[in-house]
């Protein structure tokens, strides 16, 4: 297996829009179905009624009936490893030829993908996954750790390189959003002595908890300064909790993701910076590898995908709304 993971750093037009382009996947041109038989493809992702998931799900399904493949998808309820253990089961029993999916955990699920893996079906993770190297004939995520870089350049600039911040994420054991945790805090670590960090908290993907930890903190922090949110839904508690509290706007935040309501509070100013990801080239692009896999071609072991640092000043660019989260196909 060919193992490729280059980057491009392009910063485009207007205020530093900064896009990390992603390689590109090598795959073979995928043929039609013939080529391949009648294969079928499920997918699982994290949280189901996540735009983020959604926008990936819409577009691996456009490229899997280009494919000539069966698909369907599901996903868990909440990000919780009960939630989605029964899903991973019931793919053990239908043995679909590929599975793409984003385990909530780095380790709890390792067993059962193995034994999936084991019995033939050929598994692509798809932007979280496992400690476990020998799972999955393909890795295809955001740079994560890049990510929470930018995001802290981003947000350093935001509060005058001075002040106080917190980070607010989903829960540990999660391969991205600890990744852009990593690269935030020692990018704020290495590059910015006038800013302090506060402890992280996690929200359990709740946006009500990190709302009520926004104002939690702020009661103890008055002058707290700025915020990351690690994900869509802390990103969505945290505008909710600022705009509670009154202190939107004087309270910087760089938040990941650019899904509908976060988008909405970047445009009002309660949001500062969104690190979008693509969650539709790791959708399309885990089905081609799957496709290259079926017809015994060369899978790309690991494909880095592109992230926009979008403002309100950007925002309407085209080249950058573009990666904006679709909350349906
Ligand atoms: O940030 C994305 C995804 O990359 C992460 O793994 C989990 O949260 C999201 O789905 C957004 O809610």
């Amino acid at each position: 297996m060919s193992s490729t993971h280059s980057k491009r750093v392009v910063l485009s037009a207007g205020l530093a829009a900064l896009v990390l382009a992603g390689t590109a996947a090598c795959s073979s041109s995928g043929g039609s179905s013939t080529a391949f038989g009648h294969k079928k493809i499920t997918l699982i992702t994290g949280v189901k009624s996540d735009p983020f998931y959604i926008t990936m799900t819409c577009a691996a399904q456009a490229e899997a009936k280009a494919k000539g493949f069966d698909f369907t998808a599901d996903g868990s309820a909440q990000w919780d490893v009960s939630v989605q253990r029964p899903l991973i089961d019931s793919v053990a029993a239908s043995r679909p030829d590929g599975l793409m999916i984003s385990p909530v955990d780095t380790s709890a699920l390792t067993p059962s993908l193995k034994q999936i893996q084991s019995a033939g079906t050929k598994v692509a993770l798809v932007d979280t996954s496992v400690t476990d190297p020998s799972v999955g004939i393909t890795r295809i995520s955001s740079d994560n750790e890049k990510g929470g870089q930018v995001a802290a350049d981003a947000l350093a600039q935001q509060m005058g390189q001075k002040g106080s911040v917190i980070v607010i994420s989903v829960k540990p054991g999660i391969s991205t959003t600890d990744a852009r945790i990593k690269g935030f805090t020692e990018e704020m670590a290495a590059k910015y002595p006038g800013i302090t960090m506060l402890p992280t908290l996690y929200d359990n993907d709740l946006p009500a908890t990190a709302a009520s930890q926004i104002q939690s903190t702020l009661a103890a922090h008055p002058d707290l300064g700025g915020v990351f949110a690690g994900n869509t839904n802390t990103g969505q508690g945290i505008a909710t909790g600022l705009q509670q509290a009154g202190r939107q706007g004087a309270v910087k935040v760089a938040a990941f993701d650019a899904e509908p309501d976060e988008v909405s509070a970047l445009k009002a100013g309660t949001l500062q910076v969104l690190v979008a990801q693509d969650p539709a080239s790791i959708g399309t692009q885990a089905v081609d590898q799957l496709a290259a896999a079926f017809g015994g071609q060369p899978v790309q072991k690991e494909i880095g995908t592109t992230m926009v640092a979008i403002t309100k000043d950007t925002m309407n660019d085209p080249d950058v709304s573009k990666y904006f989260y679709k909350a349906g196909c």
